[in-house]
């Protein structure tokens, strides 16, 4: 356990019980109709356990989990787990205990925001780094099913290994567009939500998990609950009418202290270098900022769009781009990565991105879509590697800024290209 001061509220103030009825009338009366006329077959009689009887989705997984007991589960994340997938994974696991179902919850990638080190330490949140290196030193064969939540399998590195151990999907949760021919025994998209906390956070309101107050785990589980869902909705400045819900529900759980010591995590030096460098480098036009930061590591590479959320706070700029070379020497990975923030209402990043790097051979984009949100993703290919030539990292630096910096201008100023080609 790490050591921490700080102690769950136990909901000490308001009465947490005696509300819960109050709220589950109301969200029942929003929401009924539709889904109860799909729902109704038969089964009504059969959920003691469930509070609301609207919850087709939570019945339906209460029975995947039946079918399933007493197995092991793989509870795949992306492979840079934000504290929305880390929190929706944690709940799901404390769900699947009730059905001794014993879940893994992984990822291949690293925790790079301060704040995600920050909640897995301070929560003791249980999830495990599989290095992209040692993956196929770890034993697949001993899960009877994968679980991927607030992913599809397309940004982790584990699938490939999950495929060829030939695990099932058992159950796909998720709040992204839906992408691909992914098949799942149980399968919950819901794209109008804005965070898979608030999906989870559902089903524990149904009943799948009866969330106690004096229970350290449960106030911890709920505090990271409301982090993941606070930090996919921008601070609930993008939450819809189900997540302001969700937080409801979780507000009788969660630890405030706890949640303000995860959210005032100091910022690393390392980090508060890229954003120094990122001021230093930043040329403003027609209201964009734009820099380059050079190389940094690995697991600073969250620094980049950390960068960016403070460049955009200048005043006259709407929208800033952070890029730089991220490199990893264990994984001999070298990619440009870059991140995009805005204010501007009407500048969609997802299609800006797109059109100022267009797309790579095989068709897919560099960046954008729901997954991405603002960032975008370059590989240096056939340049990779040799930066240990101060010289040569240099020239390589300067190749891949000039670059981007020219598909960023003919976008942000067309006919101001930097690049005199002619
Ligand atoms: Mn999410």
């Amino acid at each position: 356990m790490p050591s921490t001061s700080l102690q769950p509220l136990n909901g000490s103030s308001l009465a947490p019980e005696s509300s819960s009825n109050l709220v589950s009338v109301e969200f029942q009366s929003q929401e009924v109709s539709p889904h109860q006329a799909s729902s109704s077959i038969g089964n009504l009689g059969e959920t003691q356990g469930l509070e609301e009887p609207l919850q087709p989705k939570a019945r339906e997984l209460q029975r995947t989990l039946e079918r399933h007991r007493s197995e092991r589960q793989l509870i795949v994340i992306q492979d840079f787990p934000d504290p929305d997938a880390l929190s929706s994974a944690w709940a799901y696991q404390l769900i699947a205990q009730q059905y001794n179902i014993q879940c893994d919850i992984v990822y291949a990638g690293t925790l790079s925001h301060q704040e995600n080190v920050a909640l897995v330490k301070l929560t003791n949140l249980p999830a495990k780094r599989w290095g992209a290196s040692k993956l196929k030193e770890h034993d697949f064969s001993v899960y009877q099913g994968c679980v991927l939540i607030d992913n599809q399998g397309t940004t982790t590195q584990l699938m490939p290994f999950v495929q060829k151990a030939s695990i099932p999907i058992t159950v796909l949760i998720d709040h992204h567009s839906p992408q691909g021919d992914i098949k799942a025994e149980f399968v919950d998209i819901r794209p109008q939500i804005r965070a898979t906390a608030t999906i989870v956070t559902q089903y524990l309101q149904a009943g799948l998990l009866r969330l106690d107050s004096s229970m350290n785990t449960h106030v911890k589980c709920a505090t990271a609950l409301m982090h993941g869902l606070r930090s996919d909705t921008d601070r609930l400045m993008q939450a819809t009418e189900e997540d302001f819900l969700a937080a409801g529900y979780l507000s009788r759980f969660y630890d405030t202290q706890l949640l303000n010591a995860i959210l005032q995590t100091a910022r690393s030096r390392r980090v508060m270098d890229v954003i120094e460098r990122s001021l230093k480098n930043r040329i403003v036009q027609n209201n964009f900022s734009i820099a380059g930061v050079g190389y940094l590591r690995y697991d600073d590479r969250d620094a980049i769009p950390q960068a960016a959320d403070f460049l955009v706070t200048e005043e006259n700029v709407h929208t800033a781009v952070v890029y730089g070379i991220v490199h990893d020497e264990d994984e001999e990975l070298e990619l440009v990565i870059g991140s995009l923030r805005t204010n501007k209402l009407t500048l969609d990043p997802d299609e800006f991105i797109k059109e100022a790097f267009g797309q790579d051979r095989t068709g897919r984009f560099f960046g954008g879509g729901r997954m991405m949100a603002g960032g975008f993703e370059i590989p240096t290919g056939f340049l990779g590697s040799f930066n240990d030539n101060a010289e040569y990292a240099k020239l390589k630096w300067e190749v891949f800024d000039m670059q981007i910096k020219q598909k960023l201008w003919r976008l942000v100023n067309p006919k101001d290209n930097p690049i005199h080609t002619d």
